[in-house]
């Protein structure tokens, strides 16, 4: 593993608290993700089930995790199959777990080889009432292809047709929106590598260097502090680009006088950062690329400041929808008694603000939890107001990622310039 041990304690408890969940008698079952396969024998990095994860610690592929509280056997009531290690395996593959590392890492202590899941699993089902099953149930998760969950899900229930199916997933979306301190200190070290590549950005970006090349620097920082590289793909979009929310083809040169926008964030320890910044190329704002990077920051401030314990995200979003109203009149984008007019229904400031301002960030970028919960401590959300303009080919958006506490919230980007004299300080400071 490229990051520091994390305390086996965070997932012995998220197990606790799971656990906590069940009725009686019930049998869960996570399964890893698949090692995808691109074309020949290529596949993709490996990227462990986020579920698995936060219940196990397991960063590898082909392990499956057992948790039946009611066990008549206690060295069933928690089981960790894995991927058989060896000599050979060791010299040909690398390193996988042995079972000593793996009882370390996870708490778990009754670790077995793949191979005994399916002598084992007869015995689990004869107890079992209720089987709990995974499922990729993100709101807007869109999955063509089978996950390793899913095929053992039909294998399962064709096999044992009469136990009650139930789901796994909102427990864990239940879980999973708080963070705990463990889950907090990696996040804020995936928000400080995240802080390294800005800072060599505001010295590297100028007239000239293609958006690809920012790309590559911003890789190059995540990777050498440990990183396994960024948690999303980075945007790296300079002018008009930005007015294209999701542009990742990063393939043009940064012009003199463009404002250059870039959304991106490293993984630490599977944990997200997600920042977004807009910088000006040559280093100085104009004064219309200031009003609006300006305008974008107070609505950035304003909705911070909603991000406390006990607000809802609707309220929130219509409380920031109306302050961005006041914003966009003021930069002569839209008119006051349109606005007074405007079908409620269809606010005309998404005209310049299209997309929602915060989601839940962690083990995922867009990361799982009821969207309609109130607000809480430990939740984290981002921030993230923008204001794009096609016909002046100016897109600003500005993110922060903020952790609700007992006594408001934190940004765990405080730390990264924001404010415009800091970038062109630190800018001019750097050519
Ligand atoms: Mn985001």
């Amino acid at each position: 593993m490229r990051y520091g041990s994390i305390s086996p304690d965070l997932f012995i408890q998220n197990r606790r608290r799971f656990t906590q969940q069940l009725p009686p008698a019930s049998l869960a079952i996570f399964q890893s993700n698949d090692i995808m396969p691109t074309n020949a024998d290529g596949t993709m990095a490996f990227r462990q089930n986020s579920d698995l994860f936060y219940l196990s610690g397991v960063d590898q592929e082909e392990s499956i995790l057992v948790i039946f509280p009611d066990a008549a056997l206690p060295q069933y009531r928690e089981i960790l199959f894995l991927k058989e290690t060896s000599e050979h395996i060791l010299v040909w593959e690398g390193y996988k777990l042995t079972k000593e590392q793996a009882r370390e890492q996870t708490g778990v202590r009754t670790i077995m080889w793949l191979e005994s899941f399916k002598t084992v699993l007869p015995a689990l089902m004869n107890e079992a009432e209720n089987v709990y099953l995974n499922s990729n149930e993100h709101i807007r998760a869109v999955v063509e292809v089978e996950t390793r969950d899913a095929r053992f899900g039909k294998w399962l229930r064709e096999a044992y047709p009469l136990h009650q199916y139930r789901r796994a997933a909102p427990i864990l979306h239940h879980l999973r929106a708080i963070k705990s301190d463990e889950e907090i200190r990696l996040m804020r070290r995936a928000c400080d590598i995240t802080d390294k590549a800005f800072r060599r950005l505001l010295g590297f970006v100028k007239p000239g260097v293609m958006e690809y090349e920012i790309e590559a620097e911003i890789s190059h920082e995540f990777l050498r502090n440990a990183s396994r590289g960024p948690a999303y793909g980075s945007i790296i979009a300079s002018g008009a680009n930005a007015c294209i929310l999701h542009y990742v083809s990063n393939d043009r040169e940064c012009k003199d006088g463009d404002v250059l926008l870039m959304d991106f964030g490293a993984e630490y320890a599977n944990y997200a950062a997600d920042l977004s910044r807009s910088i000006p190329v040559n280093g100085k704002f104009t004064k219309r690329q200031r009003d609006v990077y300006e305008a974008v920051l107070r609505v950035m401030k304003f909705a911070t400041g909603k991000l406390i314990a006990g607000n809802q995200i609707e309220e929130y979003h219509a409380a920031v929808g109306s302050f961005m109203e006041q914003e966009l009149i003021k930069l002569d984008l839209l008119n006051e008694s349109d606005v007074r007019n405007q079908d409620p229904a269809a606010p005309l400031y998404k005209k310049y603000f299209m997309h929602g301002t915060s989601h839940y960030l962690g083990l995922d970028v867009h990361d799982v939890g009821a969207k309609y919960r109130v607000f809480e401590p430990g939740m984290v959300y981002t921030c993230e107001p923008g204001i794009y303009i096609r016909e002046e080919g100016l897109g600003v958006r500005l993110e922060n990622d903020i952790l609700i506490t007992n006594s408001g919230n934190e940004d765990l980007m405080k730390n990264i310039p924001l404010e415009v004299d800091d970038i062109e300080r630190l800018m001019q400071a750097n050519r």
